[in-house]
């Protein structure tokens, strides 16, 4: 089986780029292995802090965030990190070539459930212009990212990584420690009669997206004139995972709660990179109005409604804006 850095050699990865990937994916592993040392090594539970988003953190949120901050600011080719669990960016290397934007451990309350979680993360290029602790040069639309992806900690650990020239599955083989390609070139089905949305949430959607779930739950007796099916990770890296491996349209659409959020994921360290890695995989990423990698950030923590996956049910999904 292939391994890595030949598939990030064949797609034309420059090598700086290549070799900040496995810095960053070096973290990842050993992420993967504090997580499946469960409460044997005492990681499970929360800590007494809340992030930036008012989100009690879970210990396993602040030591992944914590290995991929030490590994990717040694290692020289990061001027600056933003972190989900950082109020602010985090300044590196001012020669760095790269920033990196990540989601430590996405879906980490199924910590809880010994459940899916993953770590999100995506690449842009460093601005010569920047100094290390601007945070204004992460304010870049999702079509600046020159690599995004994911690791899934599941049953096996998987890397889902995109540098442009389609989005590749990889598998970490845990006997000599590296991740290899498992399914090149995976190709989101354009059709699905599959669904994922939080319903509890129903009563706060738009009428478009009402009407559209009410749809498809009428399966064969509705407008839709078949069964559709639902799942929920409650982890969007499973859920996407599971879009990416067999179709199926996720959403976490905007919500009449609160409007300053627009959604409750984060356009840097969830909706940009799944969207990037969806779309090199024959899938849309929309927000409702429009592209998401084309949304221009006006902050690091900034919210956006999400909905992703298999084209037709996409586009079919954003047709309902203009039923009355
Ligand atoms: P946590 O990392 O705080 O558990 O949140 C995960 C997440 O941001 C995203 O990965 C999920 O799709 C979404 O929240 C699930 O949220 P609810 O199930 O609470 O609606």
């Amino acid at each position: 089986m292939k391994r890595l850095n030949s598939q990030l050699q064949e797609d034309g990865a420059p090598m700086e780029l290549i070799l900040l990937l496995r810095t960053l994916l070096a973290g990842c592993k050993e992420i993967a292995f504090r997580v499946s040392q469960g409460a044997l090594a005492g990681v499970l539970g929360s800590t007494l802090s809340d992030n930036v988003q008012g989100e009690r953190q879970k210990k396993l949120d602040v030591i992944s965030n914590q290995i991929l901050k030490d590994i990717l600011s040694e290692s020289g080719y990061v001027k600056a990190i933003s972190s989900e669990e950082e109020d602010d960016v985090v300044p590196c290397n001012p020669e760095g070539k790269y920033l990196v934007s990540f989601d430590p451990l996405d879906g980490s309350s199924n910590t809880d459930i010994n459940s899916l979680i993953g770590t999100i993360f995506s690449i842009t290029h460093a601005p010569q212009w920047m100094k290390p602790d601007d945070p204004s040069a992460f304010l870049q639309p999702g079509t600046q990212i020159v690599a995004a992806g994911y690791v899934l900690y599941g049953p096996s650990a998987m890397l889902a990584l995109t540098t442009g020239r389609g989005t590749h599955l990889y598998t970490l083989d845990k006997t000599h420690g590296g991740f290899l390609l498992t399914t090149p070139n995976v190709k989101v089905p354009e059709k699905t009669s599959e669904f994922s949305i939080n319903t509890s949430n129903q009563r706060h959607w738009e009428a478009p997206i009402q009407a559209y779930i009410n749809d498809l739950l009428a399966g064969t007796e509705g407008p839709r004139e078949k069964d559709y099916n639902m799942r929920w990770v409650a982890a969007m890296v499973g859920d996407i995972h599971r879009v990416l491996s067999r179709g199926g349209i996720f959403m976490y659409p905007y919500d009449k709660r609160d409007p300053s959020k627009a959604g409750k994921l984060r356009l840097l360290y969830e909706a940009n990179p799944m969207a990037f890695l969806v779309e090199q995989a024959g899938g849309l990423a929309e927000t409702g109005t429009g592209r998401i990698m084309e949304v221009m950030p006006t902050e690091i923590h900034q919210r956006v409604p999400v909905l992703i996956g298999s084209k037709e049910e996409v586009e079919t999904c954003l047709s309902y804006n203009n039923k009355n």
